[in-house]
Protein backbone atom coordinates (compact mmCIF):
# COMPACT_ATOMS: atom_id res chain seq x y z
CA UNK A 1 0.00 0.00 0.00
CA UNK A 2 0.93 3.67 -0.74
CA UNK A 3 0.28 5.14 2.02
CA UNK A 4 0.15 9.70 1.51
CA UNK A 5 3.25 11.27 2.44
CA UNK A 6 1.72 13.47 4.78
CA UNK A 7 -0.12 10.71 6.37
CA UNK A 8 3.26 9.16 7.06
CA UNK A 9 4.58 12.42 8.12
CA UNK A 10 2.24 13.19 10.44
CA UNK A 11 2.37 10.26 12.11
CA UNK A 12 6.06 10.44 12.61
CA UNK A 13 5.34 13.45 15.15
CA UNK A 14 1.68 12.54 16.57
CA UNK A 15 1.85 12.44 20.36
CA UNK A 16 -1.49 10.71 21.07
CA UNK A 17 -2.84 7.94 19.06
CA UNK A 18 -6.00 5.76 19.79
CA UNK A 19 -6.86 2.26 17.89
CA UNK A 20 -10.23 0.80 18.00
CA UNK A 21 -10.37 -2.57 16.50
CA UNK A 22 -12.98 -4.71 16.14
CA UNK A 23 -13.12 -8.58 14.89
CA UNK A 24 -11.49 -7.70 11.53
CA UNK A 25 -8.25 -7.71 13.29
CA UNK A 26 -8.81 -11.31 14.48
CA UNK A 27 -9.84 -12.94 11.46
CA UNK A 28 -6.31 -13.91 10.01
CA UNK A 29 -5.85 -15.56 13.31
CA UNK A 30 -8.99 -18.07 11.85
CA UNK A 31 -11.40 -16.42 14.10
CA UNK A 32 -14.67 -15.34 12.59
CA UNK A 33 -15.72 -12.23 12.83
CA UNK A 34 -19.47 -11.22 13.19
CA UNK A 35 -20.59 -10.65 10.43
CA UNK A 36 -19.50 -13.83 9.18
CA UNK A 37 -21.49 -16.69 8.49
CA UNK A 38 -21.79 -19.16 12.13
CA UNK A 39 -20.26 -23.23 10.60
CA UNK A 40 -21.61 -25.90 12.05
CA UNK A 41 -23.87 -26.24 14.76
CA UNK A 42 -24.18 -23.10 15.11
CA UNK A 43 -25.31 -22.25 11.71
CA UNK A 44 -28.66 -21.93 12.56
CA UNK A 45 -28.19 -19.10 15.44
CA UNK A 46 -27.57 -15.18 14.69
CA UNK A 47 -24.84 -14.03 17.24
CA UNK A 48 -27.00 -11.59 18.53
CA UNK A 49 -29.65 -13.99 19.16
CA UNK A 50 -27.62 -15.74 21.62
CA UNK A 51 -25.64 -12.58 23.25
CA UNK A 52 -27.59 -11.55 25.52
CA UNK A 53 -29.09 -11.70 28.97
CA UNK A 54 -32.09 -12.55 27.73
CA UNK A 55 -30.91 -15.66 24.97
CA UNK A 56 -28.97 -16.85 28.46
CA UNK A 57 -32.38 -16.88 30.67
CA UNK A 58 -34.30 -18.45 28.09
CA UNK A 59 -31.59 -21.21 27.27
CA UNK A 60 -28.65 -20.84 29.41
CA UNK A 61 -27.12 -24.55 28.17
CA UNK A 62 -27.57 -23.40 24.31
CA UNK A 63 -25.51 -19.83 25.04
CA UNK A 64 -22.92 -21.55 27.60
CA UNK A 65 -22.22 -24.01 24.91
CA UNK A 66 -21.81 -21.40 22.53
CA UNK A 67 -19.28 -19.10 24.09
CA UNK A 68 -17.29 -22.92 25.44
CA UNK A 69 -17.22 -24.02 21.59
CA UNK A 70 -16.16 -20.30 21.08
CA UNK A 71 -13.26 -20.23 23.85
CA UNK A 72 -12.20 -23.61 22.10
CA UNK A 73 -11.77 -21.88 18.75
CA UNK A 74 -9.43 -19.35 20.58
CA UNK A 75 -7.33 -21.38 22.29
CA UNK A 76 -6.29 -22.54 19.16
CA UNK A 77 -5.61 -18.77 18.00
CA UNK A 78 -2.36 -16.83 17.37
CA UNK A 79 -1.79 -13.19 16.88
CA UNK A 80 -1.43 -12.21 13.50
CA UNK A 81 0.74 -9.81 11.86
CA UNK A 82 -2.05 -7.13 12.53
CA UNK A 83 -1.62 -7.37 16.51
CA UNK A 84 2.17 -7.48 16.54
CA UNK A 85 2.34 -3.93 14.58
CA UNK A 86 0.00 -2.69 17.18
CA UNK A 87 2.54 -3.90 19.64
CA UNK A 88 5.02 -2.20 17.95
CA UNK A 89 3.15 1.36 17.49
CA UNK A 90 2.15 1.13 21.18
CA UNK A 91 6.09 1.04 21.83
CA UNK A 92 6.61 4.18 19.31
CA UNK A 93 4.27 6.10 19.95
CA UNK A 94 4.08 8.18 23.29
CA UNK A 95 1.09 8.14 24.75
CA UNK A 96 -1.19 4.91 22.74
CA UNK A 97 -4.35 3.49 23.73
CA UNK A 98 -5.97 0.31 22.08
CA UNK A 99 -9.57 0.42 22.84
CA UNK A 100 -10.82 -3.35 21.43
CA UNK A 101 -14.21 -5.09 20.72
CA UNK A 102 -12.83 -7.96 20.42
CA UNK A 103 -13.21 -10.83 23.88
CA UNK A 104 -10.68 -13.29 22.19
CA UNK A 105 -7.18 -11.27 24.48
CA UNK A 106 -5.21 -11.91 21.66
CA UNK A 107 -4.31 -8.00 21.65
CA UNK A 108 -2.65 -8.75 25.50
CA UNK A 109 -1.21 -12.17 23.97
CA UNK A 110 0.28 -10.34 21.09
CA UNK A 111 2.47 -8.20 24.14
CA UNK A 112 -0.18 -4.67 23.99
CA UNK A 113 -0.31 -3.17 27.44
CA UNK A 114 -3.15 -0.13 27.24
CA UNK A 115 -5.80 -2.26 26.56
CA UNK A 116 -9.61 -1.45 26.43
CA UNK A 117 -11.66 -4.05 26.45
CA UNK A 118 -14.94 -2.26 25.87
CA UNK A 119 -16.56 -5.59 25.53
CA UNK A 120 -15.55 -7.82 28.49
CA UNK A 121 -13.29 -11.15 27.80
CA UNK A 122 -14.32 -14.80 26.66
CA UNK A 123 -11.54 -16.26 28.99
CA UNK A 124 -13.10 -14.81 31.82
CA UNK A 125 -15.56 -16.54 33.71
CA UNK A 126 -18.18 -15.59 36.41
CA UNK A 127 -21.69 -15.99 38.58
CA UNK A 128 -24.19 -14.41 37.14
CA UNK A 129 -25.66 -13.97 40.67
CA UNK A 130 -23.23 -12.84 42.92
CA UNK A 131 -20.45 -11.70 40.06
CA UNK A 132 -17.98 -13.43 41.71
CA UNK A 133 -14.86 -14.67 38.78
CA UNK A 134 -13.48 -18.08 38.65
CA UNK A 135 -11.19 -20.08 36.90
CA UNK A 136 -12.71 -23.32 37.05
CA UNK A 137 -15.56 -25.18 37.05
CA UNK A 138 -16.83 -28.68 36.01
CA UNK A 139 -17.32 -30.24 33.12
CA UNK A 140 -20.93 -31.54 33.34
CA UNK A 141 -22.32 -31.95 29.49
CA UNK A 142 -25.46 -31.77 30.78
CA UNK A 143 -25.67 -28.17 32.92
CA UNK A 144 -24.71 -24.98 33.22
CA UNK A 145 -21.65 -24.95 35.80
CA UNK A 146 -23.03 -23.39 38.99
CA UNK A 147 -20.76 -20.73 41.55
CA UNK A 148 -19.29 -22.55 44.14
CA UNK A 149 -20.16 -20.01 46.45
CA UNK A 150 -23.81 -19.30 45.97
CA UNK A 151 -25.05 -21.46 43.39
CA UNK A 152 -25.62 -19.02 40.69
CA UNK A 153 -25.38 -20.33 36.66
CA UNK A 154 -22.11 -18.88 36.09
CA UNK A 155 -21.31 -17.17 32.67
CA UNK A 156 -18.84 -15.72 30.60
CA UNK A 157 -17.15 -11.69 31.61
CA UNK A 158 -18.47 -10.32 28.12
CA UNK A 159 -20.95 -7.71 27.39
CA UNK A 160 -24.07 -8.70 25.83
CA UNK A 161 -26.35 -6.81 24.00
CA UNK A 162 -28.51 -5.01 26.00
CA UNK A 163 -25.89 -4.65 29.00
CA UNK A 164 -24.29 -1.77 30.04
CA UNK A 165 -20.26 -1.71 29.34
CA UNK A 166 -17.67 -1.48 31.95
CA UNK A 167 -17.82 1.66 33.11
CA UNK A 168 -14.08 2.36 33.70
CA UNK A 169 -13.06 1.08 30.18
CA UNK A 170 -15.60 3.10 28.33
CA UNK A 171 -14.96 6.35 29.95
CA UNK A 172 -11.08 5.96 29.45
CA UNK A 173 -12.10 5.26 25.84
CA UNK A 174 -14.23 8.83 25.45
CA UNK A 175 -11.29 10.40 26.91
CA UNK A 176 -9.00 9.07 24.59
CA UNK A 177 -10.80 9.40 21.36
CA UNK A 178 -11.42 13.23 22.68
CA UNK A 179 -7.72 14.05 23.55
CA UNK A 180 -5.94 12.44 20.36
CA UNK A 181 -4.52 13.27 17.17
CA UNK A 182 -5.20 10.29 15.46
CA UNK A 183 -8.06 7.97 15.85
CA UNK A 184 -7.61 4.48 14.25
CA UNK A 185 -10.89 2.35 13.40
CA UNK A 186 -9.57 -1.18 12.60
CA UNK A 187 -11.40 -4.26 11.39
CA UNK A 188 -14.62 -2.98 12.54
CA UNK A 189 -18.17 -2.68 10.27
CA UNK A 190 -18.92 0.43 13.42
CA UNK A 191 -22.18 -1.11 13.31
CA UNK A 192 -22.33 -1.73 17.22
CA UNK A 193 -23.08 1.09 19.84
CA UNK A 194 -21.50 3.01 21.91
CA UNK A 195 -18.24 1.86 21.01
CA UNK A 196 -19.07 3.01 16.95
CA UNK A 197 -19.59 6.28 18.63
CA UNK A 198 -15.74 6.84 19.38
CA UNK A 199 -14.88 7.64 15.91
CA UNK A 200 -17.41 10.83 15.77
CA UNK A 201 -16.18 11.74 19.33
CA UNK A 202 -12.51 11.92 17.55
CA UNK A 203 -13.33 13.44 14.37
CA UNK A 204 -15.32 16.14 16.91
CA UNK A 205 -12.32 16.66 18.88
CA UNK A 206 -10.55 17.48 15.56
CA UNK A 207 -8.54 14.01 15.34
CA UNK A 208 -7.34 12.70 11.88
CA UNK A 209 -9.59 10.07 11.76
CA UNK A 210 -8.32 6.68 9.69
CA UNK A 211 -10.07 3.56 8.60
CA UNK A 212 -8.34 0.44 8.20
CA UNK A 213 -10.93 -2.40 6.63
CA UNK A 214 -11.47 -5.12 4.40
CA UNK A 215 -14.34 -3.15 2.79
CA UNK A 216 -15.95 -0.18 3.26
CA UNK A 217 -18.54 0.83 6.43
CA UNK A 218 -20.78 3.75 7.45
CA UNK A 219 -17.34 5.18 8.82
CA UNK A 220 -15.72 5.15 5.47
CA UNK A 221 -17.25 8.58 4.30
CA UNK A 222 -16.22 10.63 7.41
CA UNK A 223 -12.62 9.23 7.38
CA UNK A 224 -9.65 11.46 6.37
CA UNK A 225 -7.86 8.34 5.42
CA UNK A 226 -9.62 4.89 4.45
CA UNK A 227 -7.32 2.33 3.30
CA UNK A 228 -9.13 -0.93 2.44
CA UNK A 229 -7.16 -4.30 2.70
CA UNK A 230 -6.35 -6.83 5.29
CA UNK A 231 -5.17 -5.86 8.63
CA UNK A 232 -2.67 -8.20 9.26
CA UNK A 233 -0.95 -6.98 5.95
CA UNK A 234 -1.58 -3.29 5.95
CA UNK A 235 -0.21 -2.28 9.42
CA UNK A 236 2.88 -3.98 9.36
CA UNK A 237 3.45 -2.20 6.01
CA UNK A 238 2.44 1.34 7.63
CA UNK A 239 5.05 0.40 10.30
CA UNK A 240 7.40 -0.15 7.97
CA UNK A 241 6.67 2.89 6.33
CA UNK A 242 6.50 5.12 9.27
CA UNK A 243 8.97 3.69 11.94
CA UNK A 244 11.58 1.59 10.15
CA UNK A 245 12.07 3.37 6.72
C1 LIG B 1 -25.81 -1.05 25.33
C2 LIG B 1 -19.46 -9.43 23.34
C3 LIG B 1 -27.26 0.06 26.84
C4 LIG B 1 -20.36 -10.62 23.26
C5 LIG B 1 -20.43 -7.75 21.84
C6 LIG B 1 -30.30 0.43 17.57
C7 LIG B 1 -29.45 1.44 17.17
C8 LIG B 1 -28.24 1.68 17.81
C9 LIG B 1 -27.87 0.88 18.89
C10 LIG B 1 -28.72 -0.11 19.28
C11 LIG B 1 -29.92 -0.35 18.65
N1 LIG B 1 -30.51 -1.40 19.25
C12 LIG B 1 -29.74 -1.83 20.27
C13 LIG B 1 -28.65 -1.04 20.30
C14 LIG B 1 -27.54 -1.13 21.23
C15 LIG B 1 -26.66 -2.31 20.89
C16 LIG B 1 -26.17 -2.24 19.47
O1 LIG B 1 -25.27 -1.50 19.16
N2 LIG B 1 -26.78 -3.07 18.61
C17 LIG B 1 -26.35 -3.09 17.22
C18 LIG B 1 -26.46 -4.53 16.69
C19 LIG B 1 -27.23 -2.13 16.43
N3 LIG B 1 -25.54 -2.18 21.79
C20 LIG B 1 -25.62 -2.76 23.00
O2 LIG B 1 -26.54 -3.44 23.36
C21 LIG B 1 -24.47 -2.45 23.93
N4 LIG B 1 -25.00 -2.10 25.21
O3 LIG B 1 -26.10 -0.30 24.45
O4 LIG B 1 -26.32 -0.96 26.60
C22 LIG B 1 -27.33 0.15 28.31
C23 LIG B 1 -26.81 1.29 28.93
C24 LIG B 1 -26.90 1.38 30.31
C25 LIG B 1 -27.48 0.35 31.07
C26 LIG B 1 -27.96 -0.80 30.42
C27 LIG B 1 -27.88 -0.90 29.03
C28 LIG B 1 -23.60 -3.67 24.11
C29 LIG B 1 -22.85 -3.93 22.84
C30 LIG B 1 -21.82 -5.04 23.09
C31 LIG B 1 -22.34 -6.34 22.56
N5 LIG B 1 -21.31 -7.39 22.74
N6 LIG B 1 -19.50 -8.69 22.08
C32 LIG B 1 -19.80 -11.69 22.37
O5 LIG B 1 -18.75 -11.49 21.75
O6 LIG B 1 -20.44 -12.76 22.31
S1 LIG B 1 -20.45 -6.98 20.34
C33 LIG B 1 -19.85 -8.07 19.19
O7 LIG B 1 -20.31 -7.62 17.95
C34 LIG B 1 -18.37 -8.05 19.06
O8 LIG B 1 -17.70 -7.90 20.28
C35 LIG B 1 -18.12 -6.89 18.16
O9 LIG B 1 -17.90 -5.75 18.91
C36 LIG B 1 -19.41 -6.74 17.45
C37 LIG B 1 -19.20 -7.03 16.00
O10 LIG B 1 -18.62 -5.89 15.53
P1 LIG B 1 -17.20 -5.93 14.77
O11 LIG B 1 -16.13 -6.19 15.74
O12 LIG B 1 -17.17 -4.70 13.98
O13 LIG B 1 -17.24 -7.19 13.86
P2 LIG B 1 -18.00 -7.30 12.48
O14 LIG B 1 -18.03 -8.73 12.13
O15 LIG B 1 -19.28 -6.54 12.57
O16 LIG B 1 -17.06 -6.50 11.46
C38 LIG B 1 -15.78 -6.98 11.18
C39 LIG B 1 -15.23 -6.04 10.12
O17 LIG B 1 -13.90 -6.46 9.84
C40 LIG B 1 -15.99 -6.09 8.81
O18 LIG B 1 -16.25 -4.76 8.37
C41 LIG B 1 -15.04 -6.80 7.85
O19 LIG B 1 -15.09 -6.25 6.54
C42 LIG B 1 -13.70 -6.48 8.45
N7 LIG B 1 -12.68 -7.49 8.21
C43 LIG B 1 -12.82 -8.83 8.10
N8 LIG B 1 -11.60 -9.40 7.93
C44 LIG B 1 -10.69 -8.40 7.95
C45 LIG B 1 -11.36 -7.18 8.13
N9 LIG B 1 -10.72 -5.99 8.20
C46 LIG B 1 -9.38 -6.01 8.08
N10 LIG B 1 -8.66 -7.14 7.91
C47 LIG B 1 -9.27 -8.34 7.85
N11 LIG B 1 -8.55 -9.45 7.68
ZN1 LIG C 1 -22.18 -16.75 42.87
Amino acid sequence: MNFPSDFIRFLTTAEQVVVLTGAGVSQESGLRTFRDAQTGLWAQYKPEDLASPEAFARAPKLVWDWYAWRREAIKGARPNPGHYALVEMENRIPNFTLITQNVDGLHRFAGSKNVLELHGNIQRVRCSECGMFTETWGDDTEAVPVCHECGGLLRPDVVWFGEALPRGELEAAVRAARACQVFFSIGTSGVVQPAASLAHAARNNGSVVVEINAEPTPLTPRVDYAFHGKSGELLPELVKAVWRN
